[in-house]
This record gives C-alpha cells, structure tokens and sequence, in this order.
C-alpha cells in the first residue's frame, strides 16, 4: 500500500487499483482527501497494469461531506469539482464503493464515478439544505438526472437518507454487494472484461424529460413544503438549482449552482445552521463528565404514569426496541393510555411512516402495570405524573424501596427541585430529571437536569440513553423551569404587558411568527387550553386570565380563547372583544398604553430572552451559550437559522442588545430587565457570548 496523501492510500491487486480514504471520523473531504483521491487516481491511470480503480473508504463510513471545519477559510488544495473532474474523465472505470453514509460532498465524489456499489445498510443523501445550503459540487445537476426530479426535490429539500434498496431502484447505484472491496473489485474487473461504458451522470438526459412535460411540478412542490421551508433560504435555492438542471445545458447548470451555492455560504442562515451543527454535538459533551464514564446498561425502562407525557415517553423507548412497562393507579388509566399510544402509532401507518407489523411489534413492547412493585427490576425509571411535589416525593419514596440497586430514576418535571425530588431517596445520586417535550414521541428536545448529588455515570447515562432514543439532550442545572422554561418565562412576562399596554395579541404573535416561530405565545396559550390552572370556583376577575376564562374562552379546545377557531379548519381569527377587554383591564389598572412597531415587538419578546440567557450562564444552570441555543431551537420552535437565541444576540451585536436593555429597563422596569453583569461585561469588552467558548 502507498499513502498518496496524508489520509489517502493506493494498492495494486490483480490489475485494480484500489484507493483507500482514512480521514477520521467521517472521512469526510479535508483538502488532503480531495488531492488524495485526484493524485490516486492520476497514479493509477499512469500505471499500466492497472485496469479500473475502486474508490473506498476504511472506518465506519464513506465520505460524509465536504469538511464543515474548513468552510469560510483559505482554500487550500483542489477543490472538489477539480478532484471530480480528474475522476470523471478517468479512461479507466472507476467504482465507488460504498458502506455507511455517502452524504453531501460524499455523494457528489461517488456521482462522479462511473459506476457505484454499495453494502446494503449504505444510506445515501444530499443534507446540505440542513447546514443552509445546498449541494456545491454538482449535485445539484447529477442527483435529478439519476433519481428524477421529483426525488430529487424531495432529497435535497429535506436532507433525507436513503437506503441502499431504494438507491438501487432510482439508479443511484448500480449494485448491492455483501463484501465491499472483494464486491466492489469483481463488479469493477466485469466492467473492463464486458467492455462497459465510462458512464458520466452528467450525460443523463432522460429522466429530467417527465419534468420538461410537466413543469407545474415545481410551482406543487413549493406550495406543498412552503409551510415547513417558510423562512429558509436554502430550501427555495435548491429548488431553482433543480430547475436548472431541466432547464439549462449540464454545464450552466453548474455554473448557476456555484452562485447560488457561494450566496448561500456567505450568508447568514447558513453560518447559523453550520454554527448549530456543531452546537448540537458539544451539547453532548460534558466537561467534568469523561467520555469513558461507565454508564447503566439500559434494557429494559418503566414509565410511571399513563397519559400523554408518559404514553410518549414510552413510545420513545419502544420505537428503538426497548421493552417498556407503564405503570398508573388503575386499569382504566392504563386502557386509555395505551390506546392513545396505539392511535399515535396508526396515525403513522396512514402517513405511510410505518406498517401495520411495526405497529404491533411496536406495542408488543409495551406492557401495562397497575403496581410498582412491577417495575422493581427495570434499569431506568422515568416518572411522568403531575407536578406536584409531593405526590413525586412519595413515588421517589416508594421506587428506592422497589427498585433494583443502581437503577437510573428520572423524573420528567418541567419545573420542579430535583433535588427535593431526590431526597425522598435514600440514594440521590441516581435520581436525575429527564425533562421531555409535548408531544414527547416527537419533541426531539431532552432537558437532563442533574442535580447536586447525581453521579456522573447516571449522567453519562441519561445522555446517552437521550440520544438512542432519537433525541437531542442538553444538560442543565437545577432552577425554577430549568434553561428551557425559564427563558419561557420572561418571553410570556413582556408578551402580556405589552397586551396590557394596547398591542393586540395577534400582533405580537404575527411578529414572531415573521421572525420565524411555528407561534407565537397567545396561539400557544389557547393550543395549551387557557384553563390549565384556572380555578372557576376561585375565580374573581382579577387577572387576564380569569377574565378570559370567565368569558367562556378556554382556547383551541371549546373554539375560543385568544382568538375563535373555524370548527372546521381549525383556522383561527383574532377576537375583537378579547383584544378590547385586555386593554380595559389594562387602563383600569392603570397601565400606560402605548404604540408598538414590530422592531419594539421583536425587542420587548427577545431581548429578556438574551438577558436571561446570560444570567443563566452566570449561575452555571447552562454549560455553555449553544447548549442555550440547542434548547431553544429543539424544544420550543427558534428558527434555526437565527442560530438560537445567544447567536442571535451575537449577530445584532451585545453592545446593542444591552444599550436596548438598558433603554427598555429604564422605561418599563421589572426584574427581566436587570441587566445581566455577564451580558454586559462581554458587551464592554467587544466580545461575543460564542467567544466564551465551550
Ligand atoms: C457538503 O458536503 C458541501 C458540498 O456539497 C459542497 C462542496 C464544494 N465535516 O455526527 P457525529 C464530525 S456539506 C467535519 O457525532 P454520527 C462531528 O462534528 C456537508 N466534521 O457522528 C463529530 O465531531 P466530534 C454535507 C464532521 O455517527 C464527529 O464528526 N454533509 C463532519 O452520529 C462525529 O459526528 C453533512 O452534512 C463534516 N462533514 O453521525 C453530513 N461530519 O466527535 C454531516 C461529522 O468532535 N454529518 N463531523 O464532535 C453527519 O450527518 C453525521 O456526522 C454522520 C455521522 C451521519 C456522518
């Protein structure tokens, strides 16, 4: 074997060359990849023993990508499209052999092979739209001519995988083989030996004809994903590279890609996205929390409480084929719950996620308890009832007594002192919060909330677990409503006093929505049910929320509440009289009504955010600004491409966040207002809140 470059090797066997990338972890495409693979393949065309070339990688995947840490820096090497070039224009055949993801750039050096084979858990993609971009080195123009459009379209909007059987369907591979390179190496030796074509994709004209007949296809698609792609850039930009692939002769269509793509780069969204890229993988690490930790072997989990957190919680635990047990107080709780979670599992049969044999084999999983006692050897407990701290108190209580030694128990407060929790035990360093999101199959946010006494491998343990069950787990301290609720918190404080002050709460919505929230916090109070908490026998007309309750407004369950909602449609009209008897609470009270301009809006909503978000870092409850980020983007809609609410401060610049904290805290008052001493320490010292590192 010869290293041709740092991370790419060359051997001969049997008149094949075989070039090998070992780049880890991903292999993905360093500048010494790119010249590797392009020198590799100079080497073996000037070799006359050789007669084809097989592209493969060693580790746990073929390239993944164009190298994420090298973008917005000096470009150094080849670049991809010239590497491609070398290949494509290869006279020898070359095989891409494929195992593990072949995404992005990864797919894009595979496509310019002649030929690719792949072992049959390969998955293939184009997710540059997830880091705000779109594929740079003509994939754009090569994965419509394989695939069609209307796959393509569905591919590159989303970034979503396929697997290796529906690549060989739509072309994208030619075969599946069981060993890689013995596979990759025969497939290659037929090509020479049968005389075979140099195939290059960019000659493909074919399937890009459905498209020339029919090109209402595009204006379908964009109105069928416009509510997801609403606000991204990236999504609409793949779209018209796609256009230009039906449209335009292969190499336009390339050059339009390059502008498109360097537009993307430079913005921006996409330094948003690629920033939170990264932001989600550091959330999993834990600076005083070694990566060796041992952690609990997790088997087997049970769920205390039937409704819909826990059915949830449960679904998440069958969904990766772990046996779960739910327990709550009698068999008529138990029947409704599990029937909710079958029905939440038949709603994915009809979207045509999953078949009716996951569904059973799903719930095959799922058992029901009416006892704890049946929980006494599961290796992780995650409590789910309601938020009352001494009814968890007795359940810690009664699970130290049931539960095996060394047995994890969580609980899923979104509120509540788990250290209090955990001192109904007489072992707190296996308790730990595990705060999941409504509806908690879907939600991907996990708030783990450790607290004083929780042992690091219970830690390791419910980050680890977090993740196998398709999550994203932050870890948090413990305070009132953790990192993700707290910040909540003082959104809601600002959004009801500037309804007090006379702005109408489908304007303050409006404006979120705009800034790129699924909605705003009066669209979720009446989605949420305005009577959560309500008491109408205790009720007096004291608050807003009694008043509106008192009014027969109970939200999106009876039709009313912030605003009326179609029965039909669900779609929703903002209510006059509501808006009218908010603002005469608010002048009975005497609260100054004043005018609001959306930037006012924006301000009063998110900057009590930032300011809180600092003070949270202050006092250590979040590890780091992104983990804040990852909390608020996963766990409560913050569009990802503002980056989450620390890199959003960052790109106004904190010198003008705090200048307009101080402004509004001048002028309105009130604890959310008091300016973070971190906040405007890096505010005084030109800094960022990403300068304080990770
Ligand atoms: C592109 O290709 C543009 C081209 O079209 C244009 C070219 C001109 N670069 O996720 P994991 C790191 S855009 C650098 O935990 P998994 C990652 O940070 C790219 N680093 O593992 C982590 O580091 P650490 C299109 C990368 O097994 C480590 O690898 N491609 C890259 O759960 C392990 O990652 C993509 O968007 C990269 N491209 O998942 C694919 N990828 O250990 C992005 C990963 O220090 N990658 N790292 O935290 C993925 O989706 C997943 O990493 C993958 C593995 C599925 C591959």
């Amino acid at each position: 074997m010869t290293a041709v470059s740092q991370s790419v090797s060359l051997e001969v066997e049997d008149g094949i060359a075989v070039i090998t990338i070992d780049n880890p972890p991903v292999n993905a495409l360093s500048s010494h990849v790119r010249d590797g693979i392009a020198d590799g393949v100079e080497q073996a065309i000037a070799d006359d023993s050789v007669t084809a070339i097989v592209l493969i990688c060693a580790g746990r995947t073929f390239i993944a990508g164009a190298d994420i840490t090298e973008f917005g820096g000096a470009s150094k090497g080849r670049s991809l499209p010239e590497t491609q070039a070398t290949m494509e224009n290869s006279p020898k055949p070359i095989v891409a052999a494929i195992h593990g993801t072949a995404l992005g750039g990864g797919l894009e050096t595979a496509m310019a092979a002649h030929y690719r084979v792949a072992i049959d858990s390969a998955e293939f993609g184009l997710p540059e739209v997830k880091l705000g971009l779109l594929p740079g080195a003509g994939g754009t123009q090569r994965l419509p001519r394989v695939t069609g459009v209307q796959k393509a379209l569905e591919m590159m909007t989303s970034g979503d995988r396929i697997g290796a059987d529906e690549a060989l369907e739509c072309g994208l591979i030619n075969e599946i083989v069981d060993d890689l390179k013995a596979g990759a190496m025969a497939f290659a030796r037929k090509a020479v030996d049968e005389g075979w074509p140099l195939v290059k994709i960019r000659d493909f004209d074919e399937k890009l004809q459905a498209a020339k007949d029919d090109p209402e296809i595009f204006t379908r698609f964009r109105a069928k994903t416009a509510r997801k792609t609403r606000g991204f850039l990236a999504p609409e930009y793949n779209i018209q590279c796609i256009e230009a692939a039906v449209n335009m002769p292969f190499d336009e269509g390339i050059k339009f890609e390059r502008e498109r793509f360097t537009e993307l780069m430079n913005g921006t969204q996409s330094a948003a996205q690629r920033y939170y890229f990264f932001a989600e993988r550091q959330a999993a690490k834990i600076p005083d929390v070694p990566k060796d930790t041992p952690q609990i072997e997790i088997n087997t989990a049970g769920i205390i409480g039937a409704g819909t957190m826990g059915g949830g919680i449960a679904m998440n635990f069958a969904n990766v084929g772990i046996p779960v047990i739910i327990v709550d107080r009698d068999q008529a709780s138990l029947d409704k719950g599990l029937g909710v979670v079958r029905k939440n599992y038949e709603r994915s049969v009809k979207s045509g996620r999953l078949t009716m044999e996951d569904v059973d084999a799903r719930m095959a999983l799922i058992s029901g308890a009416t006892s704890r006692e049946a929980l006494a050897d599961v290796d992780i407990v995650i409590e789910a009832v309601f938020e009352f701290m001494d009814l968890k108190k007795e359940i810690f209580a009664d699970l130290d007594r049931i539960c095996k030694p060394g047995a994890l128990l969580a609980s899923n407060t979104s509120a509540l002192d788990v250290n209090e929790i955990a001192s109904a035990t007489s072992r707190p360093e296996s308790v730990i919060g595990m705060h999941f999101f409504s509806p908690a199959n879907v939600m991907k946010l996990l708030e783990n909330v450790r607290g004083d006494a929780t042992s690091d491998t219970v830690i390791a343990t419910a980050m680890a677990v977090g993740k196998r069950i398709g999550k994203i787990p932050a870890l948090v301290g413990v305070c009132q409503g953790f990192v993700g609720n707290r910040i909540l918190a003082q959104r809601r404080i600002e959004a009801d006093n500037m309804a007090l002050e006379g702005a109408p709460p489908a304007m303050i919505d409006d404006v979120l929505y705009d800034f790129g929230f699924p909605m705003g916090p009066f669209a979720m109070s009446d989605l949420a049910g305005l009577d959560i908490g309500w008491d109408p026998e205790k009720s007096t007309g004291s608050t807003v929320k009694e008043l509106i309750n008192e009014s027969g407004r109970h939200g999106q369950k009876n039709g009313r509440g912030y605003y009326t909602y179609d029965p039909e449609t669900r779609a929703k009209t903002p209510d006059p009289e509501v808006v009218a008897m908010i603002k005469a609470f608010g002048e009975s009270k005497g609260v100054e009504q004043r005018e609001f301009t959306e930037e006012i809006i924006l301000d009063r909503c998110l900057l009590p955010m930032v300011n809180e978000g600092a003070k949270i870092l202050e006092e250590g409850i979040a590890i780091r600004p992104s983990d804040i980020d990852v909390i608020w983007i996963n766990g409560y809609g913050w569009p990802v491409y503002t980056g989450g609410p620390m890199f959003w401060a960052d790109t106004v610049g904190l010198d003008v966040v705090v200048e307009k904290i101080k402004h509004y805290s001048a002028m309105l008052g009130g604890r959310h207002w008091e300016l973070s001493p971190l906040l405007e320490r890096l505010a005084a010292e030109g800094k960022t809140f990403q300068s304080m590192g990770s």
